[in-house]
């Protein structure tokens, strides 16, 4: 199987995995999921996000990063099992430093004007899918309805996963690039993407793409997340930080 932490001497190669890199029949093995096989089946690809959302709600090891997430993706998830929400219960909380808080439900932010990009996606680990189509509410849009208060500088995202968080300073979150996404690829959001609504940020490192995104919070100053609590750079453009020299993205 190949790696998927490259070696980059000088510097702590990243990781997003909880585990070490294993054997594919390892993972299998572990997960008990012996017939994935037949997932890469092309009839059988459309229902390759729903094995994965419930495999990695099996998943004690965190190892359900290591699998395929379809078109090139990866599944990635910091915790265990991430609870399920749509239509009826999905809320995106916009709070802090603002004058209006204010709760949106999906058909909220469904009705407000919706914006399509099409760039490359770069995970921080080394993989690329090109010319992928996110579409959503600028976030932009959200803050301006919000009434950003002067003393603020930074935005704080969370997520329904319960762990994972994001950051971005004002200037990043106001570019027309950076999304509430509800549609990639042209279809809503699945599970195991990070739907009903994850944030989109074309032109940073995809771990900046917070899924299942369920708070934005207006703060003083950046709170870094939690990969950046771990070493990841907080100002995250694709090609240059986290000592890479990728093609940027946007
Ligand atoms: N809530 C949450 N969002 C997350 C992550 C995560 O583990 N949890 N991983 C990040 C990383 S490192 C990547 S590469 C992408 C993976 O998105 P995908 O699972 O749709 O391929 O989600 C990002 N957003
Ligand atoms: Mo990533």
């Amino acid at each position: 199987m190949k790696s998927e932490q490259p070696e980059e001497p000088g510097r702590p190669a990243p990781s997003e995995g909880r585990g070490t890199p294993v054997g594919r029949r390892v993972v299998l093995g572990t997960l008990g999921l012996g017939a994935l096989g037949v997932v890469a089946a092309p009839t059988l690809q459309r229902n390759l996000e729903a094995f994965l959302g419930s495999a990695a709600d099996k998943d004690p090891t965190g190892l359900t990063g290591l699998l395929p997430n379809g078109g090139g993706f990866r599944y990635y998830s910091v915790t265990s099992s991430v609870p399920h929400k749509n239509a009826e219960n999905y809320a995106l909380t916009v709070d802090g430093l603002v004058d209006h808080p204010r709760t949106y439900t999906l058909a909220d932010l469904r009705a407000l004007p919706q914006t399509r990009i099409v760039k490359d996606v770069q995970c921080v680990t080394g993989w690329r899918v090109p010319d992928t189509p996110f579409e959503g509410v600028r976030l932009s849009r959200l803050l301006d309805a919000a009434g950003v208060r002067p003393s603020a500088g930074a935005v704080r995202f969370t997520c329904f996963d319960g762990a994972y968080s994001e950051s971005l300073t004002l200037d990043q979150a106001r570019r027309s690039d950076v999304l509430v996404a509800l549609r990639m690829q042209d279809k809503d959001l699945g599970h195991a993407h990070g739907g009903p609504v994850r944030l989109y940020v074309a032109p940073m490192y995809f771990y900046k793409s917070a899924k299942w995104l369920s708070g934005i919070t207006v703060t003083e100053d950046v709170k870094p997340g939690y990969w950046e609590k771990r070493g990841y750079d907080v100002d995250a453009w694709v090609g240059r930080s986290n000592g890479r020299d990728d093609e940027p993205t946007s």
